[in-house]
């Protein structure tokens, strides 16, 4: 073994002298010129895209992204030293084009959407209609065409080596070496890029939502390929077993009518109101009704949640893709895909939502969100949802002066969306609306744009000589779930300004207000240990031999992940809070039954039916119901009642959510919900 290593470091060794004694590298680029020149085209057109798109030069010069591009471009290009003369160069010419039009694209694409283009938007005609409309009537810009000059400049090259005999004419002999150590030389690059990738880069760019993270790291070349990657695999998936899961589907909800066949004292209460939701960032029902030295995190929702019919055992069902899972749950009552996600992969799909609905029941139903469009694609979900109109970023008066976290802050976005609302009531009579705050989303660190909210623990302490005195102790300043408080506390005071100037509007008379946390704000463990053990005498955990210790244990913090879901109206024509156990996916038969429509498919059910018997289903398989949280992956549960579960409970349970998850995928990933996707699925096959 030690032999053969040496054997290899000497050959290796001889390898680098041979390179350096025959001068090889200036060789190869004396004689690969061509070669040379549609690399540096490439890398350079790739990173003035980042120029123009990029807010920063670290971004825009990011080594990593210049090592992606320089990897592809030179693995792709050095297929070319397979062809002879000419056809290498219209090999080359080929890809520098391809190229370049990525780049240009792209470019424009950002001008007007400030993302990146992506294949699957091709399969939305209308969508591509719209971007056709906007970029006649804009013109390309100047910046635009730069791209081109890199382009001809190609071009000039070649000609110009061809007029003095520079152009090499490989023969056999040279062209397959020169093809081998080229392609080896890109592999090499790309083995160098890989290894420098940190996990969060790679889980970013398998998920592919976030397009400028993903450009910004791997090149508009990766960002590229992994789109076209992404966009087909959804499809790929759909083409086998239609058949299984069409029959899967259809024993699953063989016995549910197409009718409501009940009627509870909640049905059509609330038909005919207009409807506003509020998609509440990263609010957790932990910061609800909590005090730091007597003054409340939530005061607003505090005296909402008074008001109105209040649901305080509430549980977000997200996986991988958090807030737009969230939407897909409540508006469908479906539960997020087990691949991908459903706005990404499958945006093109059917779905029964409670948009849709509503149009269909004489609404006018619209979006709003002063984020990027392209955010979990949500130009295009929203459209499949059965949005009306979807008021994104471009829509919104966003500037440096009123921006905190990810963009425009929430009392900035409520203000200018009452002056939008106010316009769409005078247009229409019925509407519906979602509106999805930002402010509130980790990492919750722009803290001195929250305004003051001291997350201090003030106590009295006595003295050694027994006299007694006042302290404040540090408590949760300085941590990330004390940001988190600092963070909420201004998200509720926005929701206060909202509710006043909606109501100074007199937009909430005939409306009803519903309002979710779209889920758990992904803080700490030993935050909350801290939070539930702290002593401020010696502002540190207190020790476990303390009597008053309360171990924080994994089942605490996933039942503190509860997030709060309110129906809100101004005359309390609801009110109460509801204990029952309640999940994301039950909001829309429950609502559906106040407001006088109803989904067959819906796999949560209308909590004032099903009561204490419901079941809350996790994309992992994890499971709660009013009696215990079941871990599915690791087996184990906790009892929340005082009451012994036996192992049939829990087998049922578990085959429940197996059924559910499966059922719920398949439906997506082979549109079950449309018509003609059998018509479509048999054609797939053929
Ligand atoms: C972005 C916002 C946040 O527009 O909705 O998404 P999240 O990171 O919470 O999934
Ligand atoms: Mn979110």
């Amino acid at each position: 073994m030690k032999r053969k290593l040496t054997k290899v470091k000497d050959k290796f060794i001889k390898t680098i002298k041979q390179i350096k004694e025959d001068k090889l590298i200036s060789k190869y680029f004396r004689n690969n010129r061509l070669f040379i020149v549609y690399v540096l085209v490439c890398v350079f057109n790739s990173t003035l895209l980042r120029v123009f798109t990029m807010p920063t030069i670290e971004n825009y010069l990011s080594f990593k992204a210049i090592i992606a591009d320089l990897a592809v471009v030179t693995i792709i290009g050095s297929f070319s030293y397979l062809f002879k003369g000419r056809k290498r160069y219209t090999y080359l010419l080929f890809w520098t084009t391809i190229f370049t039009a990525i780049c240009v694209i792209n470019s424009v694409y950002y001008t007007f959407y400030t993302s990146f283009a992506s294949v699957s938007m091709l399969s939305l005609t209308q969508y591509i209609g719209q971007v056709g409309d906007a970029v006649v009537e804009n013109v390309l810009q100047l910046k635009d065409l730069l791209y081109l000059i890199p382009y001809i400049f190609f071009i000039y090259y070649y000609h110009r080596l061809v007029k003095r005999n520079r152009y090499r004419n490989y023969n056999k002999n040279t062209r397959i070496p020169t093809f081998k150590y080229t392609l080896i030389g890109g592999v090499l690059i790309l083995f160098i890029f890989i290894i420098s990738l940190s996990s969060l880069e790679i889980s970013r760019f398998i998920k592919q939502w976030n397009r400028e993270y993903i450009v910004m790291r791997f090149g508009i070349y990766m960002y590229q390929g992994n789109d076209i990657v992404a966009s087909l695999q959804p499809k790929i998936s759909a083409m086998f077993g239609y058949d299984d899961a069409k029959k899967e589907f259809n024993e699953y909800y063989k016995d549910r009518s197409d009718e409501q066949n009940y009627t509870n004292k909640y049905t059509n209460i609330l038909e005919g109101r207009n409807v506003i939701v509020i998609h509440a960032e990263s609010m957790q029902a932990i910061a609800l009704n909590r005090t730091f030295n007597g003054q409340e995190v939530t005061p607003n929702l505090n005296r909402l949640i008074k008001e109105g019919l209040y649901f305080d055992n509430f549980y977000s069902q997200v996986s991988v893709g958090t807030s737009s899972d969230t939407e897909l749950t409540f508006n469908t009552s479906l539960m997020p895909t087990q691949n991908g996600t459903a706005f990404v992969s499958y945006f093109d799909r059917t779905y029964i939502a409670t948009p849709s609905l509503m149009k269909e029941k004489g609404y006018y139903t619209f979006s709003m969100h002063a984020n990027n469009a392209d955010f979990w694609n949500r130009r295009a979900m929203h459209e499949s949802l059965g949005y009306d109109k979807f008021y994104s970023k471009e829509t919104y008066d966003v500037d440096n002066k009123n921006i905190i976290g990810l963009g425009l802050s929430d009392k900035e976005f409520f203000a200018q969306s009452v002056e939008k609302i106010k316009k769409i009531s005078e247009k229409h009579d019925k509407y519906y609306g979602l509106l999805i705050t930002l402010t509130n989303h980790t990492p919750f660190s722009d803290t001195d744009k929250y305004g003051e909210f001291p997350v201090t623990m003030k106590t009295t302490i006595t003295n050694e000589d027994g006299t007694t005195s006042e302290i404040e102790a540090p408590y949760l300043e300085g941590t990330k779930l004390g940001n988190y408080f600092k963070s909420v506390h201004y998200a509720d005071a926005a929701l206060g300004e909202f509710f006043q100037e909606m109501d100074e509007a007199g937009l909430l008379e005939n409306t009803v207000v519903i309002l979710y946390g779209d889920h758990d704000a992904r803080l700490p463990k030993s935050d909350y240990n801290l939070m539930n053990n702290y002593d401020p005498v010696t502002d540190s955990i207190k020790s476990k031999d303390d009597p008053t210790y309360n171990e924080y244990d994994s089942f605490d913090y996933e039942l503190d992940r509860k997030v709060p879901f309110l129906i809100w109206t101004k005359d309390k024509v609801v009110q109460g809070q509801v204990d029952y156990t309640m999940g994301m996916y039950d909001v829309m038969p429950t609502i559906g039954n106040m407001l006088g429509f109803y989904n067959k498919y819906a796999l949560g059910h209308d909590i004032f039916e099903i009561k204490d018997n419901n079941i809350v289903v996790f994309p992992n398989g994890n499971w709660i119901t009013d009696k215990i949280y079941y871990n599915s992956q690791k087996g184990e549960y906790k009892l929340l009642k005082d009451e012994i579960i036996d192992e049939d409970y829990i087998t049922k349970n578990n085959e429940y959510a197996d059924k559910l998850l499966s059922v719920s995928n398949k439906a997506i990933v082979f549109d079950l919900f449309n018509p003609n996707s059998e018509e479509e699925a048999v054609s797939k096959e053929k």
